[in-house]
């Protein structure tokens, strides 16, 4: 039996991460926030062949999939939601009228694993804390992320990041829409949306927020798109809570863009 060396396993996990972190330097596709909708995306860009990193402040993937409503841990999704958790292999049980229910842990750790084998380079416990600008032809675009050990963020030691550069960023931090606000309270830079800004996110409404969604993931600012709740926090939509079609459809929308303008590789 191999006598266990423990200066042999410490040094194999600083090789393998220095070895994935500087093939990750130059990507075709940063995602910032392993939620659903960037989670989606990270599985579809990834899947195509793109060279995709998925940075997550938390140890876990998942964002607000894994409890469902309250804890409660079922999620509920449309007939247009199942399509994609039965192409996840994910198991539905209809419910009514056009709804179907899934276990949220299992589509949560489905989706995770699908992304990671479609070739996801994933860095969880690193969070985004900024962008990196380029001018070019006086056009202002994101070229890149400045990442930090989330230790780091947490303790609020000055320590200064580390750097990729990439071809295009999906914002994918939900709710807070941590990305873009630190581009536009940087730069002061104007957004594509109505307001020029980020319009704020508005209270409860699951029909019309759901079809927003989609409508919302676009690029909003050159070299930066916008997915799941973060596309309806910037264009001043509703919340839609537990009903996670609209996240995996605008996941997929995000790839689906962003391949097209992308093209081959
Ligand atoms: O919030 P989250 O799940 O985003 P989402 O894909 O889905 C929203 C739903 O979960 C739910 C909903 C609709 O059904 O209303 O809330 O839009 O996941 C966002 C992830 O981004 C991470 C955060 O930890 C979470 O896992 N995140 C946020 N800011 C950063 C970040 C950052 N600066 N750097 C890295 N990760």
């Amino acid at each position: 039996m191999t006598v266990v060396n423990e200066r042999l396993v410490s040094q194999a996990i600083l090789e393998r991460w220095c070895e994935k972190f500087t093939n990750c330097l130059d990507l075709d596709v940063a995602v910032v926030g392993g939620g659903p909708s960037g989670m989606l995306a990270a599985w579809k860009l990834a899947g195509r062949g793109y060279k995709v990193a998925l940075f997550e402040r938390k140890l876990s993937l998942g964002g607000g999939m894994w409890g469902g409503g309250m804890t409660y841990n079922f999620i509920v999704v449309q007939d247009a939601g199942r399509r994609l958790l039965d192409e996840l292999d994910v198991p539905t049980r209809p419910y009514g009228e056009g709804y179907h229910t899934a276990d949220a842990v299992t589509a949560t750790t489905t989706l995770a694993s699908k992304a990671c084998l479609a070739g996801t380079q994933v860095f969880n416990c690193l969070s985004v804390e900024d962008v990196v600008l380029r001018e070019e032809g006086g056009v202002k675009r994101v070229a890149g992320l400045v990442v930090n050990s989330t230790p780091v963020e947490m303790t609020g030691l000055h320590v200064d990041p580390l750097v990729v550069h990439c071809r295009a960023v999906i914002e994918a931090t939900g709710h807070a829409v941590e990305v873009l606000k630190t581009l536009v309270r940087k730069n002061g830079v104007s957004l594509n949306t109505p307001c020029g800004g980020i319009a704020g996110e508005q209270s409860m409404w699951a029909d019309k927020a759901e079809a927003d969604t989609l409508e919302n993931t676009r690029e909003i600012f050159p070299g930066i798109w916008v997915t799941g709740m973060a596309a309806n926090a910037s264009f001043g939509s509703y919340r839609m809570g537990p009903i996670f079609g609209g996240m995996l459809l605008s996941g997929e929308k995000v790839a689906e863009d962003i391949a097209a303008r992308l093209g081959a590789h």
